[in-house]
């Protein structure tokens, strides 16, 4: 029996960098929910009759927004439903099965890298049938729908049994349970050289795989321990918790602490990693030796080609704005494109769709390729273990070498989280006013060479977004940029980039925070940081 609820429209709805992102409490006020997800569906004309993919990271609140999806799915006319076991799915893998089967598209339930449990944060995301994120044409149109909306249907029927592999039926719509780890574990044996990896393996390289509770513990098993022979407990914090274990599922130097001071204690293994609660995002760690995320971006095009799945090399490369200028570097070794997109994955879709790129990241701990549409934890662990594999070097020879031939990218990102929105407003419209008087000023011995706001217009559809980050070049090629956050739901969060090249002849063995003292001063003296926020430092340094 379909239900139609009459409701009101939420004025805050508006999807940000990835999905909409808001407390628990939120998601739990009558009909919000429901609301979004009908204004989701109500946005997708192909959605009757189609198929489509559910899944999320196993948070609070997972099970119960699965079981409301596909009743309103079933109430919206759905064919097919395709769900991961016990209602999980890593974002990685639902894109796959997105593009796999089909699908009109898929919701995938997460706040990513974002805490979980009843005070914590959950999500929505939807992605489109290309696998990736749904694009701002589509999040604009599911905004407009949302301060529209006045009923939602859904079918009044007991809750489904998710964790029974097979077809069951909902009215007239089949639910298919399937293994959320099978079809991508067979991606990744397409893609890289298990055989050599497991080689490596066998001959005593070591490694830790932290899952931090969250989505990819069943995931790295499967692939480390059972297929590439890694020994059992190599995969830390691998089983999803509704609350990550009341950690912050962010695979960065902060929120996987443990697992950095293990890789720079005496018993560290070689190889160290780490991904976030939906599985998209990675850290990887060497022994005694942190890789940064634009750092490892640049290793990966240097080397992808050592792995089989791209050993007819990249037909080009893309990285967000903020992201350093490694791979760019990489780029032009290869005499390939480097694309430069605003923040979010949702960018990179058309270049991979077009065939303009074959390689993309983030500074965000970010990367991945044209296997899927989303940014991919685990592909990023498997490609540097291929590489490890097949150069048998250990992971700071290779980022040694790496910096001897193309120079050092310095980098860090401070973030100052949970400011008050209208002091974040007010400084970036300050500093917006402030650009066209930077050039030609000096900050301590930093002259300024150009600044402005950065706006991205896509070569493939003609698209323009404005307003993606604030930008200071220096004179000799160092930056600060400047952006609000997208996917906080508490306050504002201000993210400050800064960045210094470094030639190989230099000193490429700085500490980052030495080598980019002068430029953080700048940054704060700039932005007027301390003044507007009340902040002296920032709150997480990555
Ligand atoms: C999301 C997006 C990424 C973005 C990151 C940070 O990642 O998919 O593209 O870099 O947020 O965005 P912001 O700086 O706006 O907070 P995830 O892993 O949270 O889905």
């Amino acid at each position: 029996m379909i239900h139609s609820v009459s409701i009101r429209p939420f004025p805050d709805q508006k999807p940000g960098t990835s999905g909409l992102r808001k407390k628990v409490r939120v998601f739990q006020t009558p009909h919000y929910t429901e609301a979004f997800i009908q204004s989701v569906f109500d946005a997708e004309p192909g959605l009757r009759g189609a198929t489509l993919i559910l899944g999320g990271d196993g948070r609070y609140l997972n099970r119960e927004v699965i079981q409301v999806a596909l009743k309103m799915a079933a109430a919206n006319g759905v064919a097919r439903v395709r769900v991961g076991r016990g209602g999980l799915l890593s974002t990685p893998a639902a894109s796959h099965l997105i593009r796999i089967s089909g699908a009109i598209g898929g919701l995938i339930l997460s706040a990513s890298h974002n805490p979980g449990g009843p005070e914590e944060d959950f999500g929505v995301k939807y992605n489109i049938a290309n696998g990736g994120p749904a694009p701002e044409r589509v999040t604009d149109a599911i905004y407009a729908r949302t301060l529209a909306i006045d009923r939602y249907l859904i079918l009044e029927v007991p809750d489904l049994d998710l964790d029974r592999l097979g077809e069951q039926r909902l009215g007239e719509m089949v639910v298919e349970v399937v293994d959320p780890v099978a079809d991508y574990a067979a991606l990744m044996e397409t893609l890289f050289d298990f055989r050599t990896i497991r080689a490596l393996i066998a001959s005593g390289f070591s490694l830790r795989f932290d899952a931090m509770h969250a989505v990819t513990g069943p995931y790295a098993r499967e692939i480390l321990e059972r297929r590439l022979g890694a020994p059992e407990g190599s995969v830390v914090n691998a089983t999803p918790l509704p609350d990550f274990g009341g950690g912050h599922p962010d695979p960065n130097l902060v929120h996987a602490h443990a697992l950095y001071e293990h890789m720079m204690g005496p018993d560290a293994p070689d190889f160290g990693a780490a991904s976030d609660g939906d599985g998209d995002r990675n850290l990887v760690i060497g022994r005694g030796r942190f890789v940064s995320p634009s750092d490892s971006l640049a290793v990966l095009a240097a080397n992808a080609h050592l792995a089989p799945g791209y050993s007819a090399g990249l037909k080009g490369v893309a990285r967000s704005m903020p992201t350093s200028g490694a791979v760019d570097r990489v780029a032009r070794a290869l005499g390939v494109a480097c694309y430069e997109t605003p923040t979010g994955w949702k960018f990179f879709g058309n270049l991979l769709d077009a065939g303009r790129v074959t390689l993309c990241g983030e500074e965000s701990a970010g990367a991945g390729s044209d296997h899927v549409r989303e940014k991919d934890g685990l592909w990023a662990v498997l490609l540097w273990l291929n590489i490890l594999a097949v150069r048998r070097q250990p992971v700071a020879g290779v980022l040694d070498e790496h910096w001897g031939r193309y120079g050092r990218n310095y980098y860090v990102r401070h973030d100052y989280e949970s400011i008050d929105s209208a002091a974040a407003d007010s400084l970036v419209e300050a500093l917006r006013t402030l650009l066209p008087q930077l050039p030609g000023k000096r900050f301590g011995p930093l002259q300024v060479e150009a600044a402005d706001e950065f706006a991205y217009h896509d070569a493939t559809d003609g698209s323009v977004s404005e307003r993606q980050g604030l930008r200071v070049m220096f004179e000799g090629g160092s930056r600060v940029v400047y952006r609000l956050s997208g996917t906080g739901t508490s306050g504002a969060t201000l993210r400050v980039y800064i960045e210094r090249y470094e030639p190989p002849s230099g000193n490429l063995h700085q500490e980052p925070a030495e080598a980019l003292a002068e430029l953080a001063a700048a940054a704060d003296a700039i932005a007027g940081i301390a003044a507007w926020t009340g902040r002296n430092a920032p709150d997480v340094v990555t």
